[in-house]
Parts: structure tokens; C-alpha cells; sequence
């Protein structure tokens, strides 16, 4: 039995992934062209067999910094003057890093670079025979109504006009997948950040998010190159879309959501806001703020990670 057989093999292996495209199996070759890795040129079973948790944010810093935090906080040990590597150091559209059972990656902005990255990982997990999977975005967004440094818990991903669906037009067709987020999981994160007292730090919310395509118009900025509304006009549209449990705004909730709900895969969805919409347009808090205010999920999801491995 071939290696691919094997991880197909129902009786062999539990798939990681749900609603696998049917094809995969016929691939000889299967190369991986945004991460510089494929199913041939290395050994993924060897590389990522063992993962169990993917750390999902925008930036390759950040997500660099919270593999180390991760390092740290399970107490792994990595040759004084040495740093982790990059696993993709051969492209750079993506940076990874692997500590133990965590995989983390950066995305970039929007939902076309997160699909992209979202096929490859998924694809390089599940020939890797990868199981039982957690999926984490960390990033940042605009409040609406909450303090910045307010970190928010998606319970849903919603589009610019509400509606809970993530859209792909696939051979001239629609195809819509649901974005609702895991309730148990969120609500696990949030005994944790209760237990870890986080509330004497900083606020911890929960609502929908808002996914934008843009970061002016799209988000309702005033301060775009384009902008036909008034400041009250855009006021007004923030007012109803908070009243309606919109909490904040971003740029990849709907595509993380609905490919994962369409994979059956467990995954949250952890931003933080870097201002209140509802006050400003511009990012005005300082560098070294900004930089405080995104480590702040690392602590829950960094417990929550922490005890699943202790756990077992
Ligand atoms: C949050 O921040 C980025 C835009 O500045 C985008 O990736 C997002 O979702
Ligand atoms: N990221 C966004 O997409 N919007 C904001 O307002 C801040 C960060």
C-alpha cells in the first residue's frame, strides 16, 4: 500500500478534513507552489505528522513572535543563539514555524491570500495524516463599540451586507459556506481568560465580525482615496451594524470560517481591536501599543493550547 493509500484508507485513518476534494488521490505529484514544499520533495509525514493546533495572523512577525511565546511557555529549548526556522524560507509569500504539535503561518491580508494558504496547509495536514486538528486565526480589526485592545471572540462571520456566508464562484456558480464559529470552543477560551483573570488587563468580548474586502470603502473609512458618504452617513451604518451584534471588523473571518465549517475542521477565530470605528478612521495608537495590544490573544490561546497538550 502506497502512502497516499494508507491515509486514505478509511480503516487506516480518520480523515483530518471532511469534504476532500475527490481528485487528490489521482495526484502522482502534488506541489505546494506558495510554500515551496511538496508532497514529493519532503517528507511530510516526518515534518508535520505530529500537528495538532494551526496559528493563523496576518503578519510573519507576529506570528514568528507567538511561535516563540509558545516555545517559552511549554518550556521547549532551542541552542542558545539559534533561532526557529522558517519553514517556507524558500518562498516569501508565507512564513511558518513549527513548535512541537503547533504550526503557525501568516496569511497576509484578505481572503484570496488566506484561501490560498488555507488549500495548501490543509492539503500538505492531510498528507501528512494529520488528525483531530484545531485551527486558530489571531489578528487584528477595528472595534465597533469596544475599547481599542478589546479582544473579541467571533461567534459568526457575517459579509458587508450580513449575511453569515462565505462566497466562492466556482465554473460560473455560487457557492455559499456557513461561517457560524465553534460556541464550545469559544466558551472554553473564555473560562480560561476568566480564570486567568485577563479582565484586571484588558476587556473580552464576543459578537459578529464583519469580513471586508477593503480596508477604506469596504469597511466604511472616510479616509479612503474613494468616498461618496458623510461622516454621519457612515456613523449611522456602523450604529445599525453594531445593534445588530457586529462588534468588529476585519478581512479573513469568512473564508477561515467557512473552509473550515465546509471541512468539519475546529477552529476560533481571536482578533484584536486597534480602535473604536465608532470614533475613528485612522490607526493612531503608538507602534509600541499596537505591539502590546497583539500579544494579547496569545495569552488565551496560548493557555488553551498549553493545557490540551499538557492533557494528554
Ligand atoms: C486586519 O488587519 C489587516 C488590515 O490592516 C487585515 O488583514 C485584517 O483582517
Ligand atoms: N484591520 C482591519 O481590517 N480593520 C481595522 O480597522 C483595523 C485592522
Amino acid at each position: 500500500m502506497g502512502h497516499y493509500d494508507a491515509l486514505n484508507n478509511n480503516s487506516v485513518k480518520k480523515y483530518a478534513f471532511h469534504n476532500l476534494n475527490k481528485h487528490l488521490h489521482s495526484f502522482e505529484e502534488d506541489f505546494f507552489y506558495h510554500l515551496y514544499l511538496g508532497k514529493n520533495q519532503n517528507d511530510l509525514k516526518a515534518m508535520f505528522g505530529d500537528v495538532k493546533f494551526v496559528c493563523m495572523g496576518g503578519t510573519s512577525k507576529r506570528m514568528q513572535k507567538f511561535a516563540h511565546y509558545m516555545k517559552d511557555l511549554l518550556g521547549y529549548r532551542i541552542p542558545t543563539g539559534l533561532t526557529l526556522n522558517d519553514i517556507t524560507k524558500l518562498t516569501d509569500r508565507y512564513s511558518m514555524y513549527k513548535v512541537g504539535p503547533i504550526l503557525f503561518a501568516n496569511h497576509g491580508i484578505g481572503c484570496p491570500s488566506l484561501s490560498i494558504l488555507l488549500n495548501e496547509i490543509m492539503k500538505l495536514l492531510h498528507y501528512a495524516g494529520c488528525e483531530d486538528l484545531t485551527f486558530f486565526r489571531i489578528g487584528t480589526c477595528g472595534g465597533i463599540g469596544v475599547e481599542p485592545g478589546t479582544v473579541i471572540f467571533t461567534e459568526e462571520a457575517v459579509d458587508g451586507l450580513l449575511r453569515p456566508e462565505y462566497r466562492q464562484y466556482v465554473l460560473g456558480k455560487e457557492k455559499i459556506r456557513e461561517t457560524q464559529c465553534d460556541r464550545e470552543l469559544i466558551k472554553e477560551l473564555l473560562e480560561i481568560s476568566q480564570e486567568m483573570k485577563v479582565g484586571q488587563k484588558f476587556n473580552v468580548v464576543t459578537g459578529k465580525t464583519m469580513c471586508a474586502h477593503d480596508f477604506y470603502e469596504g469597511q466604511s473609512r472616510i479616509d479612503g482615496v474613494f468616498c461618496d458618504y458623510t461622516q454621519e452617513e457612515k456613523l449611522e451604518f456602523l450604529k445599525q451594524c453594531n445593534e445588530k451584534g457586529v462588534v468588529n471588523m476585519e478581512m479573513e473571518s469568512l473564508c477561515f470560517a467557512g473552509m473550515l465549517n465546509f471541512a468539519k475542521t475546529r477552529f476560533g477565530i481571536v482578533c484584536v481591536a486597534l480602535l473604536n470605528r465608532l470614533e475613528n478612521d485612522q490607526i493612531t495608537v503608538s507602534n509600541d501599543m499596537i505591539m502590546e495590544f497583539q500579544e494579547r490573544p496569545f495569552e488565551i490561546i496560548g493557555e488553551y493550547i498549553r493545557r490540551r497538550i499538557v492533557e494528554n
